[in-house]
């Protein structure tokens, strides 16, 4: 496997950074997880476009355009000829002094890792995931606004580390005032009739490029979609619950805190909005070439 770093495809044990960057000593800097659909980049330009908005709300300049970056992924894919896979692009801070001080780190590391994708079972879409409510809290906006995609991902792992010593593989976070946020990876939808709701960002949900998909989608096949305030009431009286994730793609909820959801399995909205959402991925994206 050949990595991008800094403009240079590198064979991948020789793609490595400084144990003084930043983004490895305080998980500085900020990521994208994308995929590829038939030799296609999948919303990429959304992707880049969210990469630049959370550089900018850590304050870290991306010395490459837009362009160009999005250039760099399409080289990346097609130097692993990747026809379906996942990259992932990291922006780190750089090498920096072994004190907080970012503007002392001057040179951003661009890596770019195209590759193929873990996906979760098949029978997990069939069935229905079981997640539960943690107990970890999703960060306060003001003190790592969820929207942005950072490095720092701990309060993410923290909630998956209960999710997972409790049996199970995804969780639903709250937010300090006690509304629904998103599971550690995904964002969430309660399917309420023919209605889509699905947390305001304000309520510590990433801008999520799938959720937003999802959000264009739906109108088409006649749903109305709504951003609104959750709470476990919500999600426990809900007709259905999916999550949606770039990973995940619409995976349905069958089970949230050992209660049932709905049918206890996905339900018809979630999988006719996971057909549209496929088809979707066979039309759309930058082609590689
Ligand atoms: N919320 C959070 C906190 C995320 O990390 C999403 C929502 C979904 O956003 P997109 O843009 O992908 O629709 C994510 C996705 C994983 C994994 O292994 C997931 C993400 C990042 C890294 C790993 O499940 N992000």
């Amino acid at each position: 496997m050949k990595v991008l770093i800094n403009g240079r495809l590198v064979d991948e044990k020789d793609a490595t950074v400084s144990v003084f960057d930043h983004g490895l000593l305080y998980g500085d800097g900020v990521f994208e997880g994308i995929r590829v659909y038939h030799n296609r980049v999948f919303v990429l330009d959304r992707h880049i476009d969210r990469l630049y908005r959370s550089a900018k709300a850590i304050a870290l300049e991306i010395p490459l355009s837009k362009e160009d970056m999005a250039a760099a992924v399409v080289r990346t894919c097609k130097a692993n000829q990747i026809e379906n896979g996942y990259v992932r692009l990291v922006v780190t801070r750089g090498v920096g002094t072994l004190g907080l001080n970012p503007y002392l780190c001057k040179e951003p590391q661009i890596i770019v890792i195209a590759a193929g994708i873990q996906l979760y079972p098949v029978e997990l879409y069939e069935e229905g995931l079981s997640i539960i409510t943690v107990g970890t809290m999703r960060n306060h906006p003001e003190a790592i606004n969820p929207r942005i995609k950072s490095l720092n991902y701990l309060n993410n792992v923290l909630a998956k580390i209960e999710a997972l010593n409790s049996g199970v593989m995804e969780c639903v976070m709250l937010n300090p005032q006690g509304y629904v946020a998103e599971a550690s990876g995904d964002n969430i939808f309660v399917v309420k009739g023919r209605t889509l709701i699905t947390p305001p960002t304000w309520c510590g949900a990433l801008e999520g490029i799938t959720r937003e998909v999802v959000m264009e989608l739906a109108p088409e096949l006649g749903y109305t979609v709504k951003e609104d305030v959750l709470t476990r009431y919500d999600l426990y009286t809900a007709d259905e619950v999916f999550l949606t994730g770039t990973a995940a793609e619409i995976i349905g909820v069958g089970v949230i805190d050992r209660r049932p959801i709905g049918i206890g399995k996905p339900g018809p909205v979630t999988v006719q909005l996971a057909e549209r959402f496929k088809e979707f991925t066979r039309v759309e994206g930058t082609l590689i070439e």
